[in-house]
C-alpha cells in the first residue's frame, strides 16, 4: 500500500524533453503516488496499477490543479548579520557597488556583522527569510556561507544555516565560500588568506560536515583566475564539488575555468564570453542566473541567454538572496525576472527553479521532476497554465506545499512555529 495518491491533478512533471513530448513535461490527468516520502508513481491517472482505494491509504484530490516540482533555490547567501540598507540609498545617490566594497563598505560590513552576531542571532534573523521563500513553494534551499572570512566564523554560518533545516521542512543544501572577500586584515595579502581558505577553513568545515560544496567569487573585487583555481584545486582534494560566481562584474574567465574543472555550476555570468559559453556547453556546466542581482544593481548587460540557449547550456535561475547586491526573497518574482527582463520562456525559468536548479547542487537523481523515484516534494497551484508563475508579480497563487509526501504549507495558514 502506498502511503498517498494524489488524483485530479495537471502535473508540469519538468522530465527532460526526452520523456516527455508536452511543454513542462506535462500531463494532463496525472496522479502521483508516494511512499516513504518517495514518489511511487508520477503519471497518468489512467495507468494506475488498481483502483485507488486499492492502491494507497490516504487518497487526495487536487480538484484539477497544477502540480509542480517543488521550488529550488540553488543559489542564495541567507545566512548573515546586519543590514545593509544605508549602502542601498548610497548607491541610489550615486556611489557604486565596487566603490562601496573599497570603501570597506559592501562585503566587508555585512563580515563585520556577521562576526559580531551569534549562532543563536544568525538563526533568528534568517528564519523569517527562509519562512518567506518556503511561502512560494521552496523546498531545496542552498545557503553559502562567506561572510565570516575567518575559520571560527564561516563555521558558524554553516552551522546556522544546518540548524534552519532542523527548524522548517525544507532541505538545506551548504556551500563553503571563504574566498568570497578579502578581510581587511590580510589587505594586500590575497595569497596568504587563499592560503588560511585552503588550508584551514575548507578543511574544518569539510571535517566537520559542514560544507555540501565550494563556492569563490571569481571577480576584480574577489579572487582572481589563478587564486580561484586554488580554491577549486583544494575543494577537489577534499572531494567536495564546487562552483564559481563568474563574470557577475567583469570577463575573468572564470565560467570557462568553471568548465574545464568540471564545476556544477557558473553563476551570474553577465559577462560571459563567446568562449565561455562553448565551454560551458561543452562540459555540462550549469548557468545559474542571478536576474535579482542584474536589478539591483542596476546591470544593463545581458547575459548571453541565447548564446546558451543555442548551445544547450542548461539555465538554472535563484534569488542569489544577500543583503547587497539582491535583497531579494521571492523565487516567483526570479521566475517574472528570468523571463521579462532576461526573455527566458516561462518554461525555461520555471526548469530553471527545478530540474534545472537540482542539477546546480548535483541532487538531480533525487529532485527537480517529478518521477518515480524522486523525493515526492511538490506544491499545487491555483493557475490556469503553468507559465502563469512568470506572470502576475506579487500574486502568491500557492495552494499547498508538499515535502516527502507530508503538507508542510497550506495556503493562508499561518507557517508552523519552531520546534
Ligand atoms: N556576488 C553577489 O552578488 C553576492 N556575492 C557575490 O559574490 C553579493 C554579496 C553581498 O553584496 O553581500
Ligand atoms: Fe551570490
Amino acid at each position: 500500500m502506498w502511503d498517498s495518491l494524489w488524483l485530479d491533478a495537471r502535473l508540469a512533471t519538468m522530465a527532460p524533453a526526452g520523456r516527455s513530448s508536452q511543454a513542462y513535461g506535462a500531463i494532463d490527468d496525472g496522479a502521483l503516488g508516494v511512499l516513504d516520502g518517495r514518489l511511487v508513481y508520477a503519471g497518468p491517472a489512467g495507468e494506475l496499477p488498481g483502483t485507488p482505494g486499492s492502491l494507497a491509504r490516504q487518497v487526495v484530490r487536487a480538484d484539477g490543479r497544477w502540480i509542480t516540482p517543488g521550488l529550488i533555490d540553488c543559489h542564495t547567501h541567507l545566512v548573515f548579520g546586519g543590514d545593509r540598507s544605508a549602502e542601498f540609498e548610497m548607491r541610489l545617490n550615486g556611489a557604486t557597488y565596487a566603490e562601496l566594497q573599497a570603501a570597506g563598505g559592501g562585503i566587508l560590513s555585512t563580515v563585520r556583522a556577521t562576526r559580531a552576531a551569534s549562532e543563536d542571532d544568525l538563526v533568528a534573523t534568517a528564519l523569517p527569510r527562509l519562512d518567506a521563500l518556503r511561502a512560494e513553494g521552496v523546498t531545496v534551499i542552498e545557503i553559502k556561507s562567506g561572510y565570516g572570512l575567518d575559520t571560527e566564523t564561516e563555521l558558524k554560518m554553516l552551522r546556522a544555516a544546518r540548524r534552519l533545516a532542523a527548524l522548517r521542512p525544507v532541505t538545506v543544501k551548504t556551500t563553503f565560500l571563504g574566498a568570497h572577500a578579502l578581510p581587511q586584515e590580510f589587505k594586500g595579502r590575497s595569497g596568504d588568506y587563499v592560503d588560511l581558505v585552503c588550508h584551514d577553513m575548507m578543511p574544518a568545515a569539510a571535517t566537520a560536515g559542514l560544507a555540501d560544496a565550494v563556492d569563490v567569487f571569481c571577480e576584480t573585487i574577489g579572487f582572481d583566475l589563478a587564486e580561484t583555481e586554488r580554491v577549486i584545486d583544494a575543494a577537489s582534494a577534499l572531494g567536495l564539488p564546487f562552483k564559481i560566481h563568474a563574470e557577475q562584474l567583469s570577463d575573468m574567465g572564470g565560467a570557462a575555468l568553471a568548465a574545464r574543472r568540471g564545476a556544477l555550476s557558473a553563476d551570474h555570468l553577465e559577462y560571459l564570453s563567446e568562449d565561455g559559453v562553448a565551454q560551458m556547453a561543452r562540459a555540462g556546466t550549469v548557468a545559474v542566473l542571478l536576474p535579482g542581482a542584474f536589478y539591483v544593481l542596476r546591470e544593463t548587460r545581458l547575459p548571453p541567454i541565447e548564446a546558451m540557449r543555442a548551445q544547450g547550456v542548461a539555465m538554472a535561475v535563484a534569488t542569489d538572496a544577500n543583503p547587497g547586491s539582491s535583497p531579494v526573497l521571492s523565487l516567483l518574482l526570479m521566475v517574472s525576472m528570468a523571463s521579462t527582463l532576461f526573455r527566458l520562456t516561462p518554461e525555461e525559468a520555471l526548469r530553471g527553479v527545478t530540474a534545472n536548479a537540482a542539477r546546480a547542487l548535483g541532487i538531480e537523481g533525487s529532485y527537480g521532476t517529478l518521477e518515480t523515484g524522486k523525493a515526492a516534494d511538490f506544491v499545487l497551484w491555483d493557475i490556469e497554465r503553468p507559465g502563469d508563475l512568470a506572470y502576475w508579480v506579487g500574486r502568491n497563487p500557492l495552494h499547498q506545499a508538499v515535502r516527502g509526501g507530508a503538507v508542510v504549507l497550506e495556503r493562508y495558514s499561518a507557517i508552523p512555529s519552531i520546534g
